[in-house]
Formats: C-alpha cells, sequence, structure tokens
C-alpha cells in the first residue's frame, strides 16, 4: 500500500510539497494539470515538470487525479472521437512517463455535489455537509453560484465558474442521455482506450458518482454493486478498475463498503478513504477519518482492502476544516494529515496482526 496525499499543483493549492513531505507516512502525491480544460492532449513536457517538481520534493507522483473527460464523450456526441484520441495521447504521454494510474469520473454536467461546504460542528470545526432538501428545492444555476461563493475563492473541480454559462446547453445535450445510454457510452470510450492502456501498464481507476444517486435529473451509473460489477465485466480488462471511495460509495446506506471491496478485488486501483456522519437517506455530514466521528468502521474498510490484496495507492479524502486553515473545501492541511496518519496507522496495525503469506 502506498499512502498519498491529493496536491492540486502550485498555482492551485494552499497546502504545499515540503508540508506533504513531512507527513509520516505519505509517499508521493496524486496530482493533475489543473489548468487544461478537459479535452486538451496533455503535453509531455507538462507531465514531466510536474513529475520533476514533486521528485524534487522528495515525493512520487503516485498518479493522476482527474483527467477529465469531456461531455462529448459522455453526452455520446459526434466530436466524441475526436477526443477520445486526444485522451488517448494523454494515456500514452502519462505512460511513458512512468505514471500508471488515472483517476476519472463519468458524471454528467456536475462533479461531486454538497450543500454547504463548512458546515459548523459542536467542537469548532467545519465540515462539507450535504441536504437532500435544499437540492431540491434550488435550481442548477443557483447551485453553482452557491458552490463557488462558499470555496474559499478556489476552483472547485467540477464546479468551474465558466460552465455556468454553457449549463442550459450542456443539460441540452444530455436530453437525451438516460443511464443506459451513458452506459454505453463509457463502454465505448473503455473500449477504445483500453489497448493503449494495456500496451503502457496504466490502469483507468473511475471516481464513483457523488452522492451515489442521480441529481437535477442526470443520470447516475457509477453508484452501486450492480452497475459497478456491469461495467466492469462488461470492459473486463485488468485496467479497467475503480476507484473505491468510501465516501461517496458510502452516501447509500444500500452500498455495503466492506462487501463491495471483496467482490472487486483486483479491479480497485486507487482507494480514497473517509468517514460521513450519516442520518436519513440523502443527508449526510463528512466527519473526521476516525470511525468515532462518524457512521464507518474504518477498521473493517481498510481491514477489507487488506483482506483483498490491496497493493495500491490510498489517500485520504475530504477534510474537517480546523485550527483556523483557510483552503480549498475539504482539501486542507491539517485534518487530511490527522487521517493520513490515522490510516497509515490502521494498515500497520492490521498488517503487523494478519502477516500476509509469503507468496
Ligand atoms: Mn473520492
Amino acid at each position: 500500500m502506498k499512502m498519498a496525499f491529493r496536491w492540486f499543483g502550485k498555482n492551485h493549492d494552499s497546502v504545499t510539497l515540503q508540508q506533504i513531505r513531512q507527513i509520516p507516512g505519505v509517499k508521493g502525491v496524486i496530482s493533475t494539470l489543473y489548468d487544461l480544460p478537459a479535452g486538451e492532449v496533455w503535453p509531455a513536457e507538462r507531465i514531466s515538470d510536474l513529475k520533476s517538481e514533486i521528485e524534487e520534493a522528495g515525493l512520487q507522483l503516485l498518479g493522476i487525479e482527474s483527467v477529465n473527460v469531456h461531455d462529448a464523450i459522455k453526452a455520446g456526441t459526434p466530436e466524441r472521437d475526436k477526443y477520445i484520441e486526444n485522451y488517448i495521447t494523454t494515456i500514452r504521454n502519462l505512460g511513458q512517463l512512468g505514471i500508471n494510474l488515472i483517476c476519472y469520473n463519468f458524471m454528467p454536467v456536475f462533479d461531486w455535489l454538497r450543500t454547504d461546504l463548512a458546515h459548523p460542528r459542536s467542537d469548532g470545526s467545519t465540515v462539507m455537509a450535504y441536504r437532500q432538501d435544499v437540492v431540491d428545492g434550488i435550481s442548477p444555476e443557483n447551485m453553482f453560484s452557491q458552490m463557488n461563493n462558499d470555496s474559499n475563492g478556489y476552483l472547485l473541480p467540477g464546479w468551474e465558474p465558466k460552465k455556468m454559462d454553457i449549463l442550459k446547453s450542456l443539460f441540452e445535450l444530455y436530453r437525451d442521455v438516460d443511464s443506459e445510454k451513458l452506459f454505453d457510452n463509457l463502454v465505448y470510450f473503455l473500449k477504445a482506450i483500453m489497448p493503449v492502456c494495456e500496451e503502457f501498464g496504466v490502469k483507468m481507476a473511475i471516481h464513483p458518482d457523488d452522492p451515489a444517486w442521480p441529481i437535477f435529473e442526470l443520470p447516475r451509473i457509477i453508484n452501486n454493486r450492480e452497475n459497478i460489477a456491469r461495467m466492469l465485466a462488461t470492459v473486463d480488462s485488468p485496467c479497467n478498475g475503480i476507484t473505491f471511495c468510501t465516501g461517496s460509495l458510502g452516501t447509500s446506506p444500500g452500498n455495503s463498503l466492506v462487501d463491495m471491496i471483496a467482490e472487486f478485488k483486483g479491479r480497485i486501483h486507487f482507494a480514497h478513504v473517509r468517514n460521513l456522519k450519516t442520518y436519513s437517506h440523502g443527508f449526510f455530514d463528512e466527519a473526521a477519518h476516525p470511525s468515532s466521528d462518524g457512521s464507518f468502521d474504518m477498521f473493517a474498510i481498510m481491514k477489507a482492502l487488506y483482506d483483498s490484496g490491496f497493493d495500491g495507492v490510498i489517500r485520504p479524502d475530504h477534510g474537517r476544516a480546523i485550527w483556523g486553515e483557510v483552503s480549498r473545501p475539504g482539501y486542507g492541511l491539517y485534518d487530511r494529515a490527522l487521517g493520513a496518519t490515522y490510516l497509515t496507522g490502521l494498515w500497520e496495525a492490521i498488517e503487523k496482526s494478519y502477516p500476509r503469506k509469503e507468496k
């Protein structure tokens, strides 16, 4: 297992590589070229510069989150082949530089969604929170403004203000795309990119939909056991895998995280491990990573990953805002560093208690 930390890049993050380097157990970062719009080829030189910058700080570039998928691919428009070609070039450029993990998502229009980016808690910290009744009573346009107004001045992935200007046309683009069509478009994309992934050993790790149900009547398809199993079986390549994000899949009470980890053994290429405090369906707060702070049994989750033979990259996920830190919502240094050391501690205890048999 390699413990990693998400880093948005020098000009896009309040956290520095030097700070990340001082978190015990963290071997590297998961990063991206944040300024490149979805659909563009990632130039080899830019990737190589990013990699050098990270390595000069004593860390490894352990994967990319995300190489975003253009809406033409998700909606299946005639221009998709051009964007798929670009994506293939990017995979090749990453693969040639030894970067072999790509996280992406296939959510139409929006990325993850919260109704409150700084929900106050009794301990004085704030967390991101979700209330379905708020989503039911707001337009997508107002949701956009609200997310951006509360983001401490940072661009939120998937919520770029320039998207707001084309929101109507984006919804129009998906008008006839139901969940079956979206699934077909995902399969089309995966089948097209798998040969280059296999050639370079690049693992694709789709991120589950967050929350794990449709919002604003847009379909969502990477949200439960059945749908994920179908996606993995339909494109049955070892390079076609998932990002197991406990905080996303865990929004739905029907998802048994431990059972899903066992079932998707070998196809989990990347893990986001975090905790939630869940209330009734559609209502949850994010939480600190330890089991005691939320609703999940974090030991059971880490044990299930260990038992599945997981050998990939784990990163702590959204943290609380604590100790007065101002950062990109969910992505401050302090609480995620606590999360990383907690998860590393769990892993060490599991490894020592249940030694893996020598191969
Ligand atoms: Mn995640």
